[in-house]
């Protein structure tokens, strides 16, 4: 082991213990956290202990000590258990009849969702407060992205996390446990392995070794009959996984292959999708006067291309597939779409495909509407590479890069290209979704 230079977090008092201090000098708490990537670890998954039950236990003080479980209703099954009921075997999903047998003294009490769902939303508002990217998994726990945050906290996420977890048990009342690593899979895996009030890290130095020994189970989107055709083949562990070629596994499993191969490695690029992100984005705009010919649709499309780029640019979105859409003046409505190589959030990209499929429904329809827009949304890193995109419209690319800086210059109304100048006087865009 590396010598761990950094200082720990007291996750009781919040402290800095000195590297290798386990008990903390100014609280006595064991609570210590150490590891020598806690600097740079910045995705983080927290869920909820016990969620129902320790709601229960808040506003029922007498409940404290006692095996608590909540379930019952129309299933007759358990919803979950306090972690003393756990002690005694008793599980989500478990039959009551059964669970009661496994723990005769346990206190049952009803599901209050709603009551559930405004402690869930209080603890998501308090994510919130650290970061906008926090993506929701269910009503007790989501991913946080806290990338960057760092100068905005005054603190390392690591230290962002510990500080949220002493507070949500301050003011809410219940407690949470937090994973902390490089990647979504990671921190899920993290957070569930020191239940309750846990905190746990998976750094990059050790991802490969801590993953070689897991079941292939804890492998996303793997479960009970996957694992099931994987035992068949004689695969038990991630272990096995890492040692073998992706060509192999992808020709045994197909997609799954892929996923197994880089979750086994750790590799994990899905981002952190915060809660109501668009699906697409798109503009369209109703004609004062019903159109049917091409070249009076085209100044439009490419007016609403363009705002639709405009959109995708100051989100730092890109999307995937483009989307035409036409109603006809008898109310019909049209959507096409194609998916490109990448993603784009070019306005000129976004034109021509969107031009190409419009010109094969232009056949003398009249119609009332125009819309284009993308979908498959994703964060513009991987947009618009410019070795996949041609050469000539490489240069449009640029050349769209220099529109853009001068209008943020000289405001939108500064540069009109010559398919919007003058042409789409009619129809103004009017909708933006
Ligand atoms: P979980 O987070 O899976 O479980 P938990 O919070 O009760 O316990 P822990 O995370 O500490 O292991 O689910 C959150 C809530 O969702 C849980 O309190 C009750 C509800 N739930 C069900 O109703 N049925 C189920 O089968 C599961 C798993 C959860
Ligand atoms: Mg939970
Ligand atoms: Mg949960």
């Amino acid at each position: 082991m590396a010598v761990n230079a950094s200082p720990g977090i007291c996750r009781d008092c919040l402290s800095r213990p000195q590297p290798g201090v386990r008990r903390c000098p100014a609280c006595g708490s064991p609570r210590v956290l150490h590891h020598e990537e806690l600097s740079s670890l910045a995705i983080a998954h927290i869920d909820c202990d016990a969620f129902y039950a320790a709601i229960e236990k808040r506003d029922n003080p007498a409940l404290r000590d006692k095996p608590l479980i909540i379930g019952g209703g129309k299933r007759g099954v358990v919803s979950t258990a306090c972690y003393i009921a756990r002690i005694n075997g008793v599980r989500s999903a478990m039959p009551m009849l059964k669970a009661l047998e496994a723990c005769p003294q346990a206190v049952v009490l009803k599901p209050d969702m709603e009551k559930y769902a405004r402690v869930g939303r209080q603890v998501r508002e308090m994510m919130l407060a650290l970061t906008p990217l926090v993506e929701p998994l269910s009503i007790d726990e989501a991913f946080l992205d806290l990338s960057g945050t760092q100068r905005l906290h005054g603190a390392e996420p690591a230290m962002v996390l510990a500080r949220f977890a002493a507070r949500v048990e301050k003011e809410i009342g219940i407690t949470v446990s937090v994973g902390l690593s490089y990647c979504k899979f990671l921190a899920k895996v993290a957070s569930d392995r020191d239940k309750p009030r846990g905190f746990s890290v998976i750094g990059r130095g050790e991802a490969l070794s801590f993953l070689a020994g897991q079941p292939v189970t804890t492998i996303w989107g793997v479960g009970k009959t996957f694992a099931a055709t994987l035992a068949r083949d004689g695969i038990r562990t991630i272990g096995q996984l890492q040692r073998m070629e992706r060509a192999e596994l992808m020709r045994r499993y197909g997609t799954m292959g892929e996923r197994l191969y880089s979750l086994s490695r750790g590799q994990d690029t899905r981002a952190v999708k915060p809660q109501g992100a668009a699906k697409s984005v798109s503009s369209e705009t109703t004609f004062d006067h019903d159109i049917a010919a091409l070249e009076d649709l085209v100044p439009v499309l490419r007016a609403l291309s363009e705002r639709v780029s405009a959109r995708l640019k100051k989100a730092d979105i890109a999307g995937r597939t483009v989307v035409l859409k036409l109603k006809s003046a008898d109310f019909r409505i049209r959507t096409r779409n194609r998916q490109l190589g990448d993603p784009t959030r070019l306005a000129d990209r976004i034109f021509r495909t969107g031009l190409d499929m419009l010109k094969r429904e232009v056949d003398g329809t009249r119609f009332r509407l125009l819309g284009i827009g993308v979908a498959d949304l994703t964060d513009a890193a991987k947009a618009d590479p410019p070795d996949l995109v041609d050469t000539l419209s490489h240069k449009r690319a640029l050349a769209e890069g220099a529109i853009d800086s001068l209008r943020e210059k000289y405001g939108r109304q500064a540069v009109e290209t010559g398919y919007t100048f003058a042409r789409a006087r009619n129809a103004r865009p009017q909708r933006d979704r």
